[in-house]
């Protein structure tokens, strides 16, 4: 590599050396705690984050202050009565942990800041922001666990679908209060009304945990909700993954398939009503309560719900019901030991609506009505009719070429809603709310007229995140797959990162997390997301230290337990929210576990530090699930687990590193060493193409699709080598003109399953074969992206051939998905890659703009590209086009941060930024020349570079 210095004293005196500051330069926005905006939270010591603004570019944060109070009015530097950071000198603007007074239960918290910028300017005191703190020991929940025993009831053939139990009281409230708290959790599903209003707009919580180590809790502010006088409190719950079914242990056989935690659902409540001399009424849930079955008939998240209007209680929300045909409430001990903590993610919600867009009648009188989109949800239906007539509705993601619903994919979830008109001549509504489906299409049925545009809406559901991402180019079909690929993170982002969101499983799958979750961070803020999902891994971590299969694990199968080239979710995840997000507690928090996780891997690797052939044989499927539903010969699992045994000693190294624990920091970097020598010394030829012995895999019984003979020379073992860094440097380059020999041997198509396809791309761009990238990327031919774009898809496919022209919906009755993201992991090429968006240190305090252009041009290629992130730093900015003699590139650089931006050039007098040759501008340093790039060091600012070559 040839480096070029270009007066770079100069340079450096005029741009990052002189005083252009003016008073309130830095304006802080964006106040977050513990990554949200005003949360509740039961972190003891929260942590703080803000983003900058400022007119001028190349600013830096040199200090900071941070004022907290107990009321806005104290929000001043002589009267901030819980915390004066003092000026600090940082660049730290996120994850800045509070370190005042020690804090307690239900305090709330206001909080400014101001930072100072790179002359020493003090900027405005931020906008005020809050927090308020949950309740931090459990032995403040006067609450009891409250229900109603259904279990005598809903036993049917296949499913049994007990009815949802309503509760209810009545509470006086002293006039004067001047602030109420909801508390409240369930183990399995509930809504929560104050006189007939839903608190809040949150769905399926209490969200889904190891319900027997612990449990979260929602707070709503319901200070305007209540009046003084009588008030009416009631409940109903559900099942949902507490005592409802899961996944596919129905369709194995499992002898347990529903009620895996716990057979009633329970309620667990408090509203705090507060007066202006401090004290404090709390009405709580305990034998008081009133609970009966209703209108609800059946509920439950996979299989739907049967609401008979008929069967309502009429004013059951209002004071002065006649509750005496209701029973009492029964109450339930709590398990000693389970945890009731502040739900830490952002909460599941209403995301989005959508309208039928077209309809069709069926034979049988029924109607097909399309979504025009594939998601994850609900409905609401609007209907008129008589007593007793009985809508139907079913849900799919295709139908069959004669127009009717396919249902087959989604194995034994009955995805069925039922509703039963009580015949109210003003027309009725009804919302399936503790259930959602993966759909596209409705099969509605039992109408007496064609369906009014109102008669259905489409709620889309899903964990709430902060839109970060935006993807575009002037290539339709690309335009699509972002667009696919956005939407199957919302229909599987749902409380946990799910594989699918329609059939009978809908669960934590580990390896579709980890090979997707850096694509995640590009689209969605996932930060809080894996902040929950993280401990879900630790709860469901082995004895011996194997992450599982899927988090939270129920027993859904008595195989199901850990696998190579899945379990690393428990590494790979915080890792990618240390990166993203500059997250070090999570990295502390797990620490122990992801120790004994690496501990799990020496062992098992038998002194040896790799894991030659068939080590994992006592796993089913045998070996694990290796790289799942590549095409053509498997790479040898065994192979693949060594590379992620590497793979996870380096994260460790860094991660080690970043927490200050040097020990670990050595042994984890000495660890990655050997591991790589070792497994390089089994699996790789003198020259230099890996190899495996067959014969220990025999026949591939047990493997899936194993039969088609294993072969360490695959597509997914160069792209996880390069991707990895298994091999040295020096090496690289081989490995790349493998994998592009592979590819064209394989006429220039894909062959890579869940484990391959994430680096496939990616590892081609690191060894020189940018255009190969491309081609794969643009290609419409089976089996690609663009194939499924080209067939109509709105979403992601679980396999490659999921649908092809020739075999239909081949796989329909074993597994068949139209909504997995595991394929989409093709984002994180397209952001780091395309788009060359690459961060170099954590939270991307500094980063890389390094975009590919398409070599090709033409109307199939890209010829524009603009791709959008806001960081935890704030906004970046990477677009190009070609031109007719150049390229034309924008980039946004956030302030606080530096970042080097590579443009297309072979030479620095080619470039030209904001109308400046690049040599001359102020602005920017130019750092080198190499590889057909010149390299730009910039501070924030907005920058247009135009390249001639
Ligand atoms: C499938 C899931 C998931 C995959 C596992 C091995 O059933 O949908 O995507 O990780 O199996």
């Amino acid at each position: 590599m040839k480096t070029l210095r270009y007066f770079v004293a100069a340079l450096l005196l005029l741009t990052f050396g002189l005083n252009r500051g003016s008073a309130q330069n830095l304006v802080a926005n964006y106040l977050r705690t513990e990554y949200k905006v005003s949360p509740v939270t039961d972190v003891v010591a929260p942590r703080l984050s803000w983003e900058l603004t400022s007119p001028e570019r190349n600013q830096i944060q040199s200090a900071y202050q941070i004022l907290v109070a107990s009321s806005p009015e104290k929000l001043t530097e002589p009267s901030a009565d819980l915390w004066n950071s003092e000026k600090v000198n940082s660049r730290a603007t996120a994850q800045v942990v509070y370190a005042g007074k020690t804090l307690t239960s239900r305090q709330i918290c206001y909080w400014k800041v101001r930072s100072w910028d790179k002359a020493g300017q003090p900027g405005a005191w931020s906008e005020v922001a809050h927090w308020e703190m949950g309740l931090l020991d459990k032995n403040e929940w006067r609450a009891q666990w409250i229900g109603l025993d259904p279990d005598t009831l809903g036993k049917g053939k296949i499913y049994q679908l007990p009815p949802a139990p309503y509760l209810r009281k009545e509470i006086k409230v002293k006039p004067g209060f001047r602030k109420a708290r909801l508390y409240v959790t369930a183990l399995g599903l509930y809504e929560f009304s104050l006189n007939g209003t839903k608190t809040g707009n949150d769905f399926l919580t209490p969200g889904w945990t190891d319900y027997d180590r612990r449990v979260y809790y929602q707070t709503y502010d319901v200070t305007s909700q209540i009046k003084s006088g009588t008030n009416v409190l009631t409940s109903q719950l559900s099942y949902g993954w507490y005592a409802g079914y899961l996944g596919y242990a129905l369709l194995v056989k499992n002898p347990v398939v529903r009620a895996f935690y716990g057979k009633v659902p329970l309620l667990k409540a408090q509203l705090e009503v507060e007066y202006p001399d401090g004290h404090t009424e709390t009405f709580a849930t305990d034998k008081n309560w009133k609970a009966s079955f209703g209108a609800l008939l059946e509920s439950d998240l996979m299989h739907g719900e049967t609401y008979d209007a008929r069967l309502e209680w009429p004013g059951w929300q209002k004071s002065g019901f006649d509750d005496r045909k209701w029973q009492k409430a029964e109450v339930y001990p709590d398990r000693p030991g389970r945890l009731v903590q502040t739900y830490p993610a952002p909460p599941v919600q209403i995301t989005g609506t959508l309208t039928v867009q077209s309809q069709t009648r069926r034979p049988d009188g029924s109607y097909i009505l399309d979504m025009g989109q594939n998601f994850a949800g609900t409905i609401r239906l609007r209907v008129q009719g008589k007593a007793g007539d009985t809508i139907r509705l079913r849900y799919g993601e295709k139908l069959f070429p004669d127009g009717q619903l396919m249902t087959e994919n989604l194995r034994m979830a009955r995805a069925t809603d039922t509703y039963i008109l009580k015949g109210d001549k003003n027309g009725e509504e009804w919302m399936p709310k503790f259930t959602y489906k993966g759909f596209q299409y409705i099969e509605i049925s039992g109408l007496r007229a064609a369906p009014a545009p109102e008669t259905i809406e489409g709620l889309v559901i899903g964990s709430e995140l902060p839109r970060v991402g935006t993807f575009e180019t002037d290539n339709a079909m690309v335009n699509q797959l972002y667009s696919n690929i956005e939407w199957t993170q919302r229909s599987n982002y749902i409380d946990i990162p799910t594989d699918c969101p329609q059939r009978d499983e809908r669960m934590g799958w580990t390896a579709d997390a980890h090979v997707y979750v850096k694509s995640a961070t590009f689209n969605r803020d996932v930060s809080a997301f894996f902040t929950k999902w993280t401990v879900d891994l630790n709860d469901a971590q082995y004895e011996n230290g194997a992450y599982p299969l899927y988090a939270p694990r129920p027993n859904l199968r008595k195989t199901d337990t850990y696998s190579p080239g899945w379990m690393e979710a428990g590494i790979i995840c915080p890792y990618q929210v240390y990166r993203s997000y500059g997250d070090t507690r999570l990295i502390r928090e797990g620490w122990v576990n992801m120790g004994h996780f690496m501990d799990f891997l020496e062992k098992r690797s038998n002194g040896t530090y790799f894991f030659t052939e068939a080590t994992f044989k006592d796993l089913s499927p045998k070996g694990g699930f290796g790289d799942w539903l590549s095409f053509g010969k498997k790479t040898p699992p065994d192979m693949l687990a060594s590379f992620y045994f590497a793979y996870c000693a380096d994260m460790m190294a860094e991660m080690a590193g970043a927490i200050g624990e040097s020990d670990d920091q050595k042994r984890f970097q000495e660890m990655g060493q050997k591991v790589r020598k070792a497994l390089l010394d089994h699996y790789q030829a003198s020259n230099g193409r890996f190899k495996t012995d067959t014969l220990p895999y025999g026949d591939g019984a047990g493997y899936v699709d194993g039969k088609l003979g294993f072969m360490a020379h695959t597509q997914t073992a160069y792209a996880n080598a390069i991707y990895m860094d298994i091999v040295p440097p020096k090496s690289m380059p081989q490995m790349g003109k493998y994998l592009a020999e592979l590819l064209r041997q394989n006429d220039g198509k894909l062959a890579t399953g869940f484990l391959g396809t994430k680096p496939l791309l990616p590892a081609l761009s690191a060894t020189g074969h940018s255009g190969l990238a491309y081609d794969l990327f643009l290609s419409t031919e089976f089996p690609s992206w663009g194939f499924e774009v080209a067939n109509g898809s709105t979403t992601i496919w679980e396999r490659w051939d999921s649908y092809t022209k020739e075999d239909g919906f081949r796989y329909n009755a074993a597994m068949n998905s139209f909504n997995h993201y595991s394929f989409g992991a093709v984002c994180e090429w397209m952001f780091g890659n395309a788009a060359g968006i690459q961060e170099l240190a954590p939270g991307y305090r500094h980063f890389r703009i390094r975009p590919e252009i398409d070599p090709k041009s033409g109307s199939d290629r890209i010829n524009r590209l603009r791709a959008g992130y806001h960081s935890v730093s704030g906004p970046i900015l990477s677009a190009w086009q070609k031109t007719s003699d150049g390229i034309l590139m924008n980039v946004s650089v956030p302030v606080n941060t530096t970042a080097e931006v590579f443009v297309p050039a072979d030479s620095a007098g080619q470039v030209v930024v904001d109308g400046q040759e690049a040599l001359a501008s102020p602005d920017i340093r130019v750092e080198s020349q190499a590889n057909g790039y010149l390299v730009l060091f910039v501070g924030s600012g907005n920058y247009e570079i135009v390249s001639k070559r």
